[in-house]
């Protein structure tokens, strides 16, 4: 097995790090225990796998002294990292300014020690309810632009966030993690081709802990399909997560009708790992769409072997 893949996760105190990395791990009925989060003391550590591949993701606590600390002792801490995810509160104008400092002195760290790592930034705390504030998408762009102005030579991504959207925290981490494997480019080719094929409104696939491996959107979603589409793809994680802790061996595929939408789950298992492939489409679909599926699956099972291996 190749090394665990490093992931620093950093940024100000109280910018969300650790409510990020809980509702990944618990995608559901994590509510109360982020509301009871203390302060992160140094470094948590949290395990996670993707694609066979370990991944540990360093929860940097925020506080002034610890971001000293960090940095007077950058080798420990920073040295062998393969992923920067750097979380901003995009509600917290005032720290914006130090929050940018920050993240320039570990970026140019990565520098001195020509680090060419992929960097994701979180504005963090883009909740539903702000989605529409002017000002919060203005300090976005604005952000972003600063951003990729001052460091024009690393490969940094942008993702919006929020805890009360959990699919947007799932898609943090994939993002991420998919960076690590070119094998991917014919997986989302494939994912694409059959969206299309079985006229799907979404074709997802997860791994056993709910990360999202690849997505494909048809394009033209009316807004009331769109709240159930979201509603179906949560049913879909709960389910996994459930799947995973009740260890339910035989049944893991369901398939449920509602608004003349079929809604899918799959589940597949390769060597000791789990996934599943959520699909969503219009009733009209279903009986093209599962005559089609096997072999669908069987392409879908190569190139995960393929990846695996
Ligand atoms: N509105 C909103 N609040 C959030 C969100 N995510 C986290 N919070 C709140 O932000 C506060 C800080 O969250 P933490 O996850 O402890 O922050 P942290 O970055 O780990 O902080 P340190 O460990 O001190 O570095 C908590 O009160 C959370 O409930 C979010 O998406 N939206
Ligand atoms: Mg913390």
């Amino acid at each position: 097995m190749e090394d665990a893949i490093k992931v620093i996760v950093s940024g100000l105190h109280n910018a969300g790090k650790t409510s990020i990395l809980t509702a990944l791990d618990k995608k559901y009925d994590f509510r109360d225990e982020i509301l009871e989060l203390k302060p992160t003391i140094r470094v948590e550590y949290k395990k996670t796998s993707f694609l066979g591949r370990e991944a540990i993701f360093w929860d940097m606590g925020g506080q002034e002294k610890y971001r000293e600390m960090y940095l007077s002792n950058a080798d420990i801490y920073f040295s062998e990292t393969d992923l920067l995810l750097y979380v901003m509160d995009i509600q917290d104008q005032e720290k914006f300014q130090a929050s940018l400092d920050y993240f320039d002195s570990i970026v140019s760290y990565f520098k001195k020690n020509d680090m060419d790592i992929p960097i994701i930034i979180s504005f963090h705390k883009y909740d539903p309810e702000v989605r529409t504030y002017e000002e919060i998408n203005e300090d976005i762009l604005y952000l972003r632009e600063k951003i990729k102005e001052e460091h024009p030579s690393f490969n940094i991504l942008f993702q919006q966030t929020s805890i009360y959207d959990v699919i947007s925290i799932v898609q943090l981490i994939s993002y991420g993690l998919s960076i690590f494997d070119e094998k991917f480019f014919e997986l989302s080719l494939l994912m694409e081709k059959s969206l299309g094929e079985f006229n799907c409104t979404s074709l997802i696939l997860f791994d056993k802990n709910g990360i999202i491996i690849s997505e494909f959107y048809s394009e033209d979603i009316d807004p009331g399909i769109y709240v159930y589409l979201l509603e179906a793809i949560k049913e879909h994680l709960f389910l996994l997560k459930r799947i995973q802790e009740e260890n339910y061996e035989h049944n893991k595929n369901f398939l449920t009708i509602e608004n003349e939408l079929v809604s899918y789950l799959h589940g597949i298992d390769i060597h000791d790992e789990s996934f599943f492939i959520s699909a969503l489409l219009q009733e009209r679909f279903k009986e093209p769409f599962l005559t089609q599926f096997p072999e669908f699956l069987g392409e879908i099972k190569d190139i995960l072997n393929a990846l695996l291996e």
